[in-house]
Protein backbone atom coordinates (compact mmCIF):
# COMPACT_ATOMS: atom_id res chain seq x y z
CA UNK A 1 0.00 0.00 0.00
CA UNK A 2 0.99 3.58 -1.05
CA UNK A 3 1.18 6.04 2.08
CA UNK A 4 -1.47 7.90 -0.19
CA UNK A 5 -3.57 5.01 -0.28
CA UNK A 6 -2.76 4.57 3.68
CA UNK A 7 -3.64 8.41 4.37
CA UNK A 8 -6.96 7.37 2.46
CA UNK A 9 -7.83 5.11 4.73
CA UNK A 10 -7.56 7.81 7.94
CA UNK A 11 -10.11 9.95 5.86
CA UNK A 12 -12.54 7.54 5.59
CA UNK A 13 -15.44 8.13 8.17
CA UNK A 14 -15.04 6.47 11.47
CA UNK A 15 -17.62 4.04 10.77
CA UNK A 16 -16.51 2.80 7.68
CA UNK A 17 -12.87 2.69 8.73
CA UNK A 18 -13.80 0.65 11.54
CA UNK A 19 -16.17 -1.78 9.49
CA UNK A 20 -13.07 -2.49 7.38
CA UNK A 21 -11.00 -2.84 9.98
CA UNK A 22 -13.05 -5.22 11.90
CA UNK A 23 -13.51 -7.54 9.15
CA UNK A 24 -9.72 -7.63 8.29
CA UNK A 25 -9.73 -8.96 11.91
CA UNK A 26 -11.19 -11.06 11.65
CA UNK A 27 -10.41 -12.79 8.27
CA UNK A 28 -7.04 -13.54 10.29
CA UNK A 29 -7.53 -13.38 13.85
CA UNK A 30 -9.95 -15.00 16.40
CA UNK A 31 -11.83 -11.42 17.33
CA UNK A 32 -12.12 -12.30 21.18
CA UNK A 33 -8.34 -13.46 21.90
CA UNK A 34 -5.78 -11.20 23.26
CA UNK A 35 -1.73 -12.02 23.47
CA UNK A 36 -0.22 -10.44 27.09
CA UNK A 37 3.37 -9.32 26.73
CA UNK A 38 5.36 -7.87 30.16
CA UNK A 39 7.81 -5.50 30.23
CA UNK A 40 10.59 -5.35 32.35
CA UNK A 41 13.27 -2.19 32.68
CA UNK A 42 16.62 -4.61 33.04
CA UNK A 43 19.03 -1.63 32.76
CA UNK A 44 17.29 2.03 33.56
CA UNK A 45 17.65 5.53 32.53
CA UNK A 46 20.68 6.86 31.78
CA UNK A 47 20.73 6.49 28.15
CA UNK A 48 23.15 8.45 25.51
CA UNK A 49 20.39 8.95 22.91
CA UNK A 50 18.38 11.96 22.71
CA UNK A 51 14.94 10.52 22.01
CA UNK A 52 12.46 13.17 22.54
CA UNK A 53 10.03 11.56 24.66
CA UNK A 54 12.04 9.15 26.57
CA UNK A 55 12.70 9.53 30.21
CA UNK A 56 16.04 7.45 30.41
CA UNK A 57 17.92 10.00 28.41
CA UNK A 58 20.56 11.69 29.85
CA UNK A 59 19.95 14.61 27.64
CA UNK A 60 16.37 14.88 29.78
CA UNK A 61 18.30 14.48 33.23
CA UNK A 62 18.09 10.85 33.73
CA UNK A 63 20.92 9.14 35.75
CA UNK A 64 21.81 5.73 34.77
CA UNK A 65 21.19 2.63 37.31
CA UNK A 66 23.21 -0.64 37.25
CA UNK A 67 22.05 -4.10 35.10
CA UNK A 68 19.92 -5.94 37.03
CA UNK A 69 20.67 -9.25 38.44
CA UNK A 70 19.86 -12.33 36.86
CA UNK A 71 17.79 -13.43 39.89
CA UNK A 72 15.99 -10.50 39.90
CA UNK A 73 14.75 -10.53 36.11
CA UNK A 74 13.97 -14.74 36.70
CA UNK A 75 11.52 -13.57 39.76
CA UNK A 76 9.79 -10.60 38.01
CA UNK A 77 9.53 -13.46 34.83
CA UNK A 78 8.46 -16.25 37.24
CA UNK A 79 5.74 -13.39 38.31
CA UNK A 80 4.56 -12.65 34.84
CA UNK A 81 4.05 -15.93 34.21
CA UNK A 82 1.93 -16.90 37.10
CA UNK A 83 0.04 -13.79 36.29
CA UNK A 84 -0.88 -14.77 33.07
CA UNK A 85 1.43 -13.34 30.34
CA UNK A 86 2.62 -15.61 27.68
CA UNK A 87 5.54 -13.16 26.65
CA UNK A 88 8.74 -11.20 28.92
CA UNK A 89 10.34 -8.63 27.14
CA UNK A 90 13.58 -6.98 28.94
CA UNK A 91 14.14 -3.22 27.93
CA UNK A 92 17.66 -1.40 28.40
CA UNK A 93 18.35 2.09 27.97
CA UNK A 94 21.40 1.78 25.85
CA UNK A 95 22.14 3.00 22.40
CA UNK A 96 23.10 -0.60 21.58
CA UNK A 97 24.45 -3.01 23.41
CA UNK A 98 28.61 -3.14 23.90
CA UNK A 99 30.31 -6.92 23.73
CA UNK A 100 30.42 -7.26 27.35
CA UNK A 101 26.48 -5.93 28.17
CA UNK A 102 25.11 -8.56 25.50
CA UNK A 103 26.66 -11.73 27.95
CA UNK A 104 24.35 -11.22 31.22
CA UNK A 105 21.62 -10.25 28.99
CA UNK A 106 22.31 -13.92 26.96
CA UNK A 107 21.91 -15.79 29.94
CA UNK A 108 18.71 -13.80 31.16
CA UNK A 109 17.13 -14.66 28.00
CA UNK A 110 18.25 -18.11 28.36
CA UNK A 111 16.80 -18.28 31.97
CA UNK A 112 13.28 -16.32 31.08
CA UNK A 113 13.72 -18.91 27.63
CA UNK A 114 13.80 -21.93 30.00
CA UNK A 115 10.59 -20.91 32.08
CA UNK A 116 8.64 -21.54 28.91
CA UNK A 117 7.65 -17.88 28.03
CA UNK A 118 8.30 -16.43 24.84
CA UNK A 119 11.03 -13.74 25.04
CA UNK A 120 11.60 -10.49 24.07
CA UNK A 121 13.91 -8.05 24.34
CA UNK A 122 14.59 -4.20 23.32
CA UNK A 123 18.16 -3.33 23.67
CA UNK A 124 18.94 -0.63 21.00
CA UNK A 125 20.73 -1.03 17.62
CA UNK A 126 22.70 -4.18 17.24
CA UNK A 127 25.89 -5.03 16.41
CA UNK A 128 27.39 -7.85 13.26
CA UNK A 129 26.75 -10.98 15.08
CA UNK A 130 24.20 -9.55 18.55
CA UNK A 131 21.27 -10.89 16.84
CA UNK A 132 22.74 -14.61 15.93
CA UNK A 133 23.72 -14.62 19.67
CA UNK A 134 20.24 -13.68 20.67
CA UNK A 135 18.68 -15.72 18.81
CA UNK A 136 21.15 -18.72 19.56
CA UNK A 137 20.11 -18.02 23.44
CA UNK A 138 16.50 -18.48 22.86
CA UNK A 139 15.48 -14.89 21.97
CA UNK A 140 12.36 -15.00 19.78
CA UNK A 141 11.18 -11.55 19.46
CA UNK A 142 13.03 -8.27 19.15
CA UNK A 143 11.53 -4.71 19.49
CA UNK A 144 12.83 -2.00 17.82
CA UNK A 145 10.11 0.38 16.66
CA UNK A 146 10.51 2.91 14.34
CA UNK A 147 8.77 5.43 15.97
CA UNK A 148 7.39 7.56 13.53
CA UNK A 149 7.30 8.72 9.37
CA UNK A 150 11.05 9.07 8.35
CA UNK A 151 10.12 12.96 7.07
CA UNK A 152 9.06 13.87 11.27
CA UNK A 153 11.71 11.44 12.78
CA UNK A 154 13.82 14.18 12.60
CA UNK A 155 12.89 16.77 14.73
CA UNK A 156 12.18 13.84 17.84
CA UNK A 157 15.55 11.98 17.87
CA UNK A 158 19.04 13.73 16.46
CA UNK A 159 21.42 11.26 17.22
CA UNK A 160 20.42 8.05 15.32
CA UNK A 161 18.86 7.68 12.14
CA UNK A 162 16.10 6.26 10.45
CA UNK A 163 18.37 4.09 8.37
CA UNK A 164 20.45 2.96 11.61
CA UNK A 165 16.74 1.43 12.53
CA UNK A 166 16.17 -0.41 9.64
CA UNK A 167 19.38 -1.88 9.46
CA UNK A 168 18.78 -3.29 13.11
CA UNK A 169 15.60 -4.71 11.56
CA UNK A 170 17.53 -6.23 8.56
CA UNK A 171 19.67 -7.78 11.05
CA UNK A 172 17.36 -9.07 13.44
CA UNK A 173 15.00 -11.04 10.22
CA UNK A 174 18.50 -12.31 9.10
CA UNK A 175 18.75 -13.54 12.34
CA UNK A 176 15.53 -15.76 12.17
CA UNK A 177 14.58 -13.63 15.14
CA UNK A 178 10.63 -12.58 15.34
CA UNK A 179 10.51 -8.78 14.54
CA UNK A 180 8.65 -6.29 16.98
CA UNK A 181 8.20 -2.82 15.31
CA UNK A 182 5.83 -0.54 15.58
CA UNK A 183 5.64 3.52 16.79
CA UNK A 184 4.71 6.40 18.97
CA UNK A 185 1.68 8.78 18.09
CA UNK A 186 0.43 11.68 19.80
CA UNK A 187 4.24 13.26 19.15
CA UNK A 188 3.08 16.56 16.79
CA UNK A 189 2.82 14.71 14.30
CA UNK A 190 0.35 14.79 11.33
CA UNK A 191 -1.99 12.47 10.09
CA UNK A 192 0.73 12.37 6.73
CA UNK A 193 3.14 11.16 9.57
CA UNK A 194 1.18 8.37 10.99
CA UNK A 195 0.30 7.52 7.60
CA UNK A 196 3.76 7.19 6.62
CA UNK A 197 4.73 5.17 9.54
CA UNK A 198 2.05 2.57 8.90
CA UNK A 199 3.37 3.33 5.43
CA UNK A 200 6.95 1.67 5.94
CA UNK A 201 5.70 -0.79 8.16
CA UNK A 202 3.70 -2.66 5.92
CA UNK A 203 6.62 -2.26 3.09
CA UNK A 204 9.03 -4.24 5.62
CA UNK A 205 8.93 -7.89 4.11
CA UNK A 206 7.98 -10.26 5.38
CA UNK A 207 6.10 -7.62 7.57
CA UNK A 208 6.83 -7.29 11.66
CA UNK A 209 4.74 -10.48 13.26
CA UNK A 210 4.13 -7.66 16.16
CA UNK A 211 3.21 -4.02 15.96
CA UNK A 212 3.47 -2.03 18.70
CA UNK A 213 1.12 1.04 18.67
CA UNK A 214 1.87 3.46 21.82
CA UNK A 215 -0.08 6.30 22.64
CA UNK A 216 2.58 9.18 23.98
CA UNK A 217 3.02 8.86 28.09
CA UNK A 218 3.57 12.42 28.77
CA UNK A 219 6.72 12.73 31.34
CA UNK A 220 7.93 15.71 32.81
CA UNK A 221 11.05 16.71 32.13
CA UNK A 222 11.09 15.57 28.36
CA UNK A 223 11.04 17.81 25.53
CA UNK A 224 7.38 16.53 24.42
CA UNK A 225 5.59 16.75 27.82
CA UNK A 226 3.83 19.81 27.17
CA UNK A 227 2.61 19.04 23.70
CA UNK A 228 -0.83 19.22 22.38
CA UNK A 229 -2.59 15.83 22.75
CA UNK A 230 -3.95 13.54 20.13
CA UNK A 231 -7.43 12.56 19.73
CA UNK A 232 -8.58 9.72 21.00
CA UNK A 233 -10.58 8.72 17.99
CA UNK A 234 -7.72 9.61 16.00
CA UNK A 235 -5.73 7.33 18.34
CA UNK A 236 -8.87 4.64 17.27
CA UNK A 237 -8.36 5.85 13.79
CA UNK A 238 -4.51 4.66 13.71
CA UNK A 239 -4.90 1.17 15.28
CA UNK A 240 -7.87 0.68 12.42
CA UNK A 241 -5.74 1.66 9.86
CA UNK A 242 -2.49 -0.81 10.84
CA UNK A 243 -5.00 -3.18 11.33
CA UNK A 244 -5.98 -2.98 7.28
CA UNK A 245 -2.17 -2.08 6.60
CA UNK A 246 -0.57 -5.00 9.00
CA UNK A 247 -3.40 -7.68 8.16
CA UNK A 248 -1.10 -10.37 9.58
CA UNK A 249 0.65 -8.62 12.16
CA UNK A 250 -0.73 -8.51 16.20
CA UNK A 251 -0.90 -5.15 17.10
CA UNK A 252 -0.40 -4.42 20.44
CA UNK A 253 -2.30 -1.59 22.17
CA UNK A 254 0.48 -0.15 24.05
CA UNK A 255 2.07 2.63 26.31
CA UNK A 256 -1.03 4.82 26.96
CA UNK A 257 -3.51 2.77 28.43
CA UNK A 258 -3.46 4.04 32.13
CA UNK A 259 -4.91 7.30 30.86
CA UNK A 260 -7.41 5.54 28.47
CA UNK A 261 -10.82 4.57 29.77
CA UNK A 262 -12.39 0.94 29.25
CA UNK A 263 -14.62 2.08 26.16
CA UNK A 264 -11.37 3.96 24.23
CA UNK A 265 -9.54 0.53 25.15
CA UNK A 266 -12.54 -1.45 23.98
CA UNK A 267 -12.89 0.65 20.78
CA UNK A 268 -9.38 -0.08 20.00
CA UNK A 269 -9.85 -4.01 20.55
CA UNK A 270 -12.76 -4.03 17.72
CA UNK A 271 -10.62 -1.86 15.56
CA UNK A 272 -8.09 -4.58 15.54
CA UNK A 273 -5.90 -4.71 18.64
CA UNK A 274 -4.96 -7.86 19.65
CA UNK A 275 -2.32 -7.41 22.66
CA UNK A 276 -1.26 -5.32 25.28
CA UNK A 277 1.23 -4.97 27.64
CA UNK A 278 0.22 -6.25 30.80
CA UNK A 279 1.64 -5.72 34.13
CA UNK A 280 1.23 -2.45 36.55
CA UNK A 281 4.50 -1.00 34.93
CA UNK A 282 5.88 -0.51 31.32
CA UNK A 283 9.56 0.54 31.38
CA UNK A 284 9.46 3.49 34.03
CA UNK A 285 6.32 4.54 33.70
CA UNK A 286 2.65 3.32 35.69
CA UNK A 287 0.44 0.75 33.07
CA UNK A 288 -2.86 -0.55 34.07
CA UNK A 289 -2.85 -3.01 36.95
CA UNK A 290 -3.53 -6.97 36.41
CA UNK A 291 -6.44 -6.80 38.14
CA UNK A 292 -8.23 -4.06 35.99
CA UNK A 293 -7.05 -5.70 32.58
CA UNK A 294 -8.52 -8.89 33.94
CA UNK A 295 -11.86 -7.24 34.62
CA UNK A 296 -11.96 -5.34 31.37
CA UNK A 297 -11.30 -8.35 29.61
CA UNK A 298 -13.63 -10.40 30.92
CA UNK A 299 -16.37 -7.57 30.55
CA UNK A 300 -15.24 -8.15 26.70
CA UNK A 301 -15.42 -11.63 26.91
CA UNK A 302 -11.94 -11.75 25.51
CA UNK A 303 -9.24 -14.75 26.81
CA UNK A 304 -5.33 -14.61 26.64
CA UNK A 305 -3.72 -16.65 24.52
CA UNK A 306 -0.07 -16.95 23.15
CA UNK A 307 0.71 -15.46 19.82
CA UNK A 308 0.50 -18.61 17.56
CA UNK A 309 -3.11 -19.30 19.01
CA UNK A 310 -4.43 -16.44 17.87
CA UNK A 311 -5.93 -17.33 14.02
CA UNK A 312 -9.10 -17.40 12.95
CA UNK A 313 -10.97 -20.04 14.52
N1 LIG B 1 16.83 1.91 24.11
C1 LIG B 1 16.23 1.00 23.24
C2 LIG B 1 15.68 1.66 21.99
O1 LIG B 1 15.30 2.81 22.02
O2 LIG B 1 15.63 0.97 20.96
C3 LIG B 1 15.14 0.15 23.87
C4 LIG B 1 14.22 0.77 24.88
S1 LIG B 1 13.19 2.12 24.32
C5 LIG B 1 12.57 2.80 25.83
C6 LIG B 1 11.81 1.26 23.55
C7 LIG B 1 10.69 2.07 22.96
O3 LIG B 1 9.86 2.60 23.97
C8 LIG B 1 11.03 3.25 22.11
O4 LIG B 1 11.40 2.91 20.82
C9 LIG B 1 9.74 4.01 22.11
O5 LIG B 1 8.96 3.63 20.97
C10 LIG B 1 9.04 3.58 23.39
N2 LIG B 1 8.87 4.71 24.33
C11 LIG B 1 9.84 5.30 25.07
N3 LIG B 1 9.35 6.32 25.80
C12 LIG B 1 8.03 6.39 25.51
C13 LIG B 1 6.98 7.26 25.94
N4 LIG B 1 7.20 8.26 26.79
N5 LIG B 1 5.74 7.05 25.45
C14 LIG B 1 5.51 6.03 24.58
N6 LIG B 1 6.46 5.19 24.14
C15 LIG B 1 7.71 5.37 24.59
C1 LIG C 1 7.14 -0.46 22.92
O1 LIG C 1 6.77 -0.24 21.75
N1 LIG C 1 6.68 0.15 23.99
C2 LIG C 1 7.33 -0.31 25.18
C3 LIG C 1 8.25 -1.43 24.65
N2 LIG C 1 8.07 -1.34 23.22
C4 LIG C 1 9.64 -1.49 25.04
C5 LIG C 1 7.96 0.75 26.01
C6 LIG C 1 7.00 1.85 26.42
C7 LIG C 1 7.74 2.78 27.30
C8 LIG C 1 6.87 3.85 27.89
C9 LIG C 1 7.63 4.79 28.73
C10 LIG C 1 8.28 4.17 29.94
O2 LIG C 1 7.63 3.41 30.70
O3 LIG C 1 9.45 4.49 30.21
FE1 LIG D 1 17.56 5.63 24.93
FE2 LIG D 1 15.73 3.99 23.94
FE3 LIG D 1 15.02 6.08 25.47
FE4 LIG D 1 15.94 6.54 23.03
S1 LIG D 1 14.05 5.43 23.56
S2 LIG D 1 16.55 7.63 24.91
S3 LIG D 1 17.46 4.92 22.83
S4 LIG D 1 16.16 4.31 26.12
Amino acid sequence: MTIDDIEALFEQPFNDLLHRAHLAHRAHFDPNKVQLSTLLSIKTGGCPEDCGYCPQSVHHGSAGETLLDLEEVVAAARTARESGATRFCMGAAWRGPKTRDLEPVLKMVAAVHALGLETCATLGLLRDGQAEQLAAAGLDYYNHNLDTSPEFYGSIISTRRYEDRLDTLARVRAAGLKVCCGGIVGMGEGRRDRAGLIAVLSALDPQPESVPINMLVRVPGTPLADGPSLEPLEFVRTIAVARIALPKSVVRLSAGREGMDDALQALCFFAGANSIFYGDKLLTTANPDARRDQRLLEQLGMTPAPHEDMTAP
